[in-house]
């Protein structure tokens, strides 16, 4: 049976179109899906909208729209950039479903009768556009002396009568948590600054308002809407069917991984753990905050006039290079700079000269000098052996680091056998044993043939619908894709022996075109 296997990415907020930081994040779980795909696992993976909050609510009265109306217009927009992105998502869930609101209830439910919810008066801080509440000490003065939250945004002095939830109770318990699993959150810069606010002491928690109705209703009290990150957090529950005791429930939760930007890291790793031991449910494994995406070093702004689509990126130069930049470009955890230039260098280097030209090159040969005929060789070579373990030990390397969210590096020991193939291909010269040692050249592309079949498989979790195209003109059956493929020893004599045939082959990595605007 399959080890289950479930990652969830943040809900965005729908508050507008999604931008290139919702594209990143989705397209590194979307990788991390596929991967653990590969490996074997049944993967479950999430991702969606979170629709509710003050945030939503202003900005559909900014725009004089019905709140529901912009949730249902906006939404699409993401289901349609993650459908462009080759997004493989198993649930795309909406808060404002009937479901959610079920299920935030019953959490809400869960920890009321551990006895962590109280009713007070919340007099404080709150910054709607982190939708987060912040203490005095956390706070710094802008420009102009007026109040700015940690994150740069402007905070509000809120007065109302709310529930409270008794975070400080958890401390001592998230504490642990954090020690007794160091992986709990990733990377450690985060750990440490996630432990540093905790051992700082916590206060209660304000977890509904009365000022606005545009959330999940408070069981028993309808004049309070719950706190829009308590319903948001809760999504990760209700997509496997939460409160009931669903199967998927029993199988995928708790979920092995949240994949999250770093922004939001508190949230998820003392908010969420302390309301999950509160309701009696089992803390998810691991926490990882990724980093941010910036337009050639700076944030993207509508006062910097620097924003871009993500779908005019995908448009321009394609779902794959766009895919396979931003997991090797950046270290996975750092922030990172992305740029038309940098993405068309890197694809260009990579995907079309490097790889691309070796699977091409390979295709060709033995389309023009083997008939396109798969024979298995008599003889294997030295060569032929030492670049068998060069690319054996590039793909364990990839899983590895993959493994270990290690992306970049990973693409890198990729990127090393890819090297070692096209250096072979240089030094046993195939095209000139044509006439000298026709043997001998079938034996050489036959080695190409199987490296690039392994080095494509090992790479399909970033650029999966190129490799496919490659697979298939390989007559690798559609079955037998994944890692444990790569140690069939059967595959190419079976191969072989079904008698199929190399057509010319089209290149599935073209070369991209450095845009002029930017140059
Ligand atoms: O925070 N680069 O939603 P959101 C990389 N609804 N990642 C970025 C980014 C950037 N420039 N900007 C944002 C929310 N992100 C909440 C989450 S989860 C229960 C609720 C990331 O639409 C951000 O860190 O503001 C977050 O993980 C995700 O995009 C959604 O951000």
């Amino acid at each position: 049976m399959a080890e289950p296997y479930y990652i969830t990415t943040a809900i965005h907020y729908p508050n507008g179109k999604p931008h290139i930081g919702h594209a990143y994040e989705t397209i590194a779980a979307d990788v991390i899906a596929r991967f653990q795909t590969a490996m074997g696992r049944e993967v479950r993976f999430q991702t969606g909208t979170d629709e509710h909050g003050l945030k939503m609510a202003q900005k559909a009265r900014e725009l004089d729209m019905d709140v529901r109306d912009l949730c249902n217009e906006m939404s699409q927009h993401f289901r349609d950039l993650f459908d462009l992105l080759d997004i493989g998502y198993s649930n795309f869930i909406r808060t404002t479903d009937d479901r959610h609101h079920a299920a935030s209830q019953a959490l809400w439910n869960a920890m009321e009768a551990s006895g962590d919810l109280y009713l007070d008066r919340y007099e404080g801080w709150y910054s709607i556009r982190d939708e987060a509440y912040y203490d005095e000490s956390e706070l710094t003065n802008g420009e102009g002396g007026e109040k700015l939250s940690p994150q740069g945004t402007p905070v509000e002095w809120t007065v109302e009568e709310s529930w409270f939830f008794k975070l400080s109770k958890y401390q001592e318990p998230l504490l642990a948590l954090y020690r007794d699993n160091p992986d709990f959150i990733r990377p450690a810069s985060r750990r440490n600054e996630v432990m540093r606010f905790v051992e700082g002491g916590l206060r209660d928690l304000s977890v509904s308002r009365t000022s606005f109705d545009w959330g999940v209703k408070v069981p028993g009290a309808d004049d309070h809407v719950m706190y829009v990150w308590v319903d948001a957090l809760t999504n990760y529950l209700t997509g496997l069917g939460y409160p009931d005791a669903t199967e998927d429930m029993a199988k995928f939760w708790p979920a092995d991984l949240h994949l999250i930007g770093k922004d939001i890291v508190r949230f998820h790793t003392v908010y969420w753990p302390a309301f999950l031991m509160s309701a009696k449910i089992p803390v998810p494994k691991q926490v990882f905050g990724h980093g941010f995406l910036l337009n050639r070093g700076q944030k993207e702004s509508k006062s910097l006039g620097n924003v871009t689509d993500p779908v005019d990126l995908a448009h321009k130069f394609g779902v794959d290079p766009l895919r396979y930049f931003l997991m090797r470009e950046i270290a996975f955890g750092q922030d990172g700079s992305y740029s038309p230039e940098a993405i068309v260098t890197r694809a260009n280097a990579e995907l079309a000269n490097s790889f691309g030209n070796l699977a091409q090159r390979t295709l060709s040969m033995i389309f023009k000098n083997m008939d396109g005929e798969l024979i298995n060789p008599t003889q294997i070579d030295d060569a032929d052996e030492d670049l068998f373990a060069s690319v054996a030990a590039g793909v364990a390397d990839l899983k590895a680091s993959f493994a270990d969210l290690a992306f970049s590096e990973g693409l890198d020991a990729w990127m090393k056998a890819v090297f070692a193939c096209n250096q072979y291909v240089d030094e046993m010269a195939p095209w000139a044993l044509r006439k000298t040692d026709p043997e001998r050249m079938q034996a050489v592309l036959m080695t190409l043939f199987k490296v690039v079949r392994d080095l494509a498989i090992a790479v399909r979790p970033v650029v999966p619908s190129s490799i496919d195209k490659l697979l298939d003109q390989m007559g690798v059956p559609a079955d037998a894709r994944d890692y444990a493929a790569i140690e069939d020893t059967d595959w190419f004599g079976s191969l072989c022996s079904s008698g199929f045939r190399i057509e010319k082959p089209v290149g599935v990595f073209p070369r991209l075109e450095m845009p002029e605007e930017t140059a």
